[in-house]
């Protein structure tokens, strides 16, 4: 029975993110959906992406949070066209939420449309919001036997940032067998070490979302 529920949501689901999918390649707009743990650093790496591709493409970005409007105001700070989304207490967004906050962008002004999902390494990972890929941020201080216990959002993402990486000499985290165990996850998954503090490892990170965009 709970089987059965659990189908027909993502179903139904998978339907509207169809109707999103193509939404956004008739518009030209590539989407990323941005998941990771609360605390994670996806807010911080967002404002740091959107101070270095100001001059270079136009971005916008959808933020998913339980309750608090807090991303929200700290993407705004960066002169980007930002909307807030409250699942209020919903653990992920969905790709009707998605829609309907759509309707307030001016989607042929945009190259990039980024999606701060809810903070969690499991919910989000299963519901598809019509995105062209998806990005998970693992921070070094969450421990490195997460790729195996949560594998679904490491084999869902193309991409996935070890971040906090001027953390690691105050940790255990072991970054070869992290890294083993991603590409064991994912064999094709493209890995970044970055900090957005120290400003380490974003100009490959830029480089290669660029990459993305122009493709
Ligand atoms: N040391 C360190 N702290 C970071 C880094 N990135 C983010 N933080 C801090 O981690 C905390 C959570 O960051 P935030 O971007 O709000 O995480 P989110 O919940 O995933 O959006 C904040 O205090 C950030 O300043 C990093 O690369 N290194
Ligand atoms: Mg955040």
């Amino acid at each position: 029975m709970e089987i059965k529920l659990m189908r027909n949501i993502l179903g139904a689901n998978d339907e509207i993110a169809a109707q999103n999918r193509k939404i956004f390649a008739e518009r030209g707009v590539i989407v990323m959906n941005l998941m990771g743990s609360p605390g994670s650093g996806k807010t911080t790496l967002l404002e740091k992406t959107l101070t270095r591709l100001a001059d270079k493409i136009k971005i916008a970005v959808i933020e998913g949070d339980l309750f608090t409007a807090k991303d929200a105001e700290r993407i705004e700070q960066a002169g980007v066209d930002v909307i807030q989304i409250n699942t209020a207490g919903g653990c992920h967004l969905d790709a009707s939420m998605i829609q309907k906050a759509c309707v307030s962008l001016n989607l042929d002004a945009i190259d990039l449309l980024i999606v701060e999902n809810v903070g969690n390494l499991v919910c989000p990972a299963e519901f598809d919001i019509g995105e062209n890929f998806k990005a998970v941020v693992l921070s070094i201080t969450e421990g490195d036997d997460k790729p195996l216990k949560y594998p679904l959002i490491f084999k869902e993402s193309e991409v996935t940032l070890l971040n906090k990486i001027d953390l690691l000499p105050f940790t255990n985290f072991n970054l070869q067998s992290a890294r083993e165990d991603l590409t064991t996850i994912h064999p094709t998954i493209k890995i970044f070490e970055t900090s957005c503090t120290k400003d380490t490892g974003l100009d490959d990170w830029e480089a290669w979302l660029l990459g993305k965009v122009a493709r």
